[in-house]
């Protein structure tokens, strides 16, 4: 008898046809090439996923021909039933590697034909979120921008220093009461976390034959309270220039090229006498008043001016202690706040944001 291939086929199919006893029938063979043909007609065709459900489904899944055949066989007299079981399953693997291998096949042209499309644009813009530069770090390389133009070198110089190169060779002695005025943080090895860029005035003079002019941006750390206008860790930009001659003259020149260029615009200075032990005559100097131009304003407490920062001509002192004559050298130096800068700039009213991490904060820069 000649199975319906087009229905699924089954062992009920034949099985009515033959005794059970009798060997295999050749109608069961046929049924079973013709099976196998219509299986693999029904492979060639599938073009993807669903397509081979589909045949599964027809052939191998729990409905399916091949398996209905099999189940059929339990009805069989253990003779016939060896001999066409051993055919069938045959069969069924045959038909199970090949669905496999077909399976592989289509997988691979999918992803082939992704691939096709998904072409690697090297220049096709990221989605990714993007980092943006500290408004410190920002500021930073403005100031080193115009520094540099009026020939200063940069310096750079470690975080953690020796009480000589913070202290003692900037002419503080051991039990020097101008220690205080910068509280310390030491490590336990008997340095200390440096509090201020002062010690790179130092490690320059060491290492640099005058005249020489150099600025030294970095981070620094101090013992103290936090409040609106103080951190514990801050930045500071050293400023240095040895040479002949020099006068507080080229001090308030320099310090007014500076300052009229980053805030673009004319600012008057004027220096106050200030106290600082590596430094003969010792200033802070103040510049006119950004918010009003000095009529007197909220910002600049009604003075016209504003503290800017810390100078003074280079203490003979010092530059002894560091190794050069000051019989022929000497020069001025001044310590910029940084972090004060920056707020001016960008009319900030709290110091502590920059350290903070807030990224709400730090994204508008
Ligand atoms: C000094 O640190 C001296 N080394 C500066 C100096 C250099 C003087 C060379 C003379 C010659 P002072 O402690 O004043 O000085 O600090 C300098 C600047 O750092 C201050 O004007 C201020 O802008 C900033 N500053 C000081 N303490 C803090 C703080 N806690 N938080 C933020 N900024 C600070």
């Amino acid at each position: 008898m000649r199975l319906d291939l087009t229905a699924p086929l089954t062992w009920s199919d034949w099985h009515t046809t033959m005794s059970t006893n009798e060997p295999v029938p050749s109608s069961f063979i046929e049924s079973l090439h013709a099976l196998r043909e219509k299986a693999f007609a029904s492979l060639e065709v599938c073009q993807n996923e669903a397509d081979l459900e589909s045949h599964f489904y027809a052939f191998l899944g729990k409905k399916g021909s091949i398996t209905l055949l099999l189940k059929g066989l339990k009805d069989l007299d253990p003779e016939t039933r060896r001999s066409a079981g051993q055919q069938a399953h045959q069969l069924r693997q045959e038909l199970d590697s090949l669905h496999q291998a077909k399976r592989s096949a289509l997988k691979q042209s999918a992803l082939q034909e992704h691939i096709k499309q998904q072409r690697f644009d090297a220049l096709r813009p990221l989605n990714a979120p993007r980092g943006s530069l500290h408004p410190v770090s920002i500021i930073q390389a403005e100031v080193e921008d115009i520094f540099s133009r009026m020939g200063f070198a940069i310096m750079d110089g470690p975080e953690v220093e020796s009480d000589a190169n913070n202290f003692e060779r900037l002419n503080f002695s051991a039990d020097h009461p101008a220690r205080d005025m910068q509280d310390t943080i030491w490590t336990q090895d008997g340095n200390l976390m440096r509090t201020h860029t002062s010690c790179v005035q130092v490690r320059s003079m060491q290492v640099l034959t005058p005249p020489f002019r150099i600025i030294a941006p970095g981070r620094v750390f101090r013992y103290e309270e936090t409040d609106a206008s103080h951190e514990n860790t801050f930045h500071q930009v050293e400023g240095m220039m040895i040479g002949e001659n020099i006068s507080v003259a080229n001090l308030i020149h320099i310090m007014k090229s500076f300052l009229s260029t980053f805030f673009e615009r004319e600012l008057a200075v004027r220096l106050r006498p200030g106290y600082f032990p590596f430094v003969e005559p010792g200033f802070e100097l103040d510049a006119s008043c950004l918010m009003c131009g000095g009529s007197g304003c909220q910002t600049c407490k009604q003075s016209g001016w504003i503290e800017l920062l810390p100078c003074g001509l280079v203490h003979p002192n010092v530059l002894q202690l560091n190794g050069i004559n000051p019989q022929r050298w000497n020069g001025f130096a001044f310590g910029l706040g940084l972090d004060r800068l920056v707020m001016l700039r960008y009319n900030i009213k709290d110091i502590r944001y920059f350290m903070s991490g807030n990224l709400r904060f730090l994204k508008q820069f």
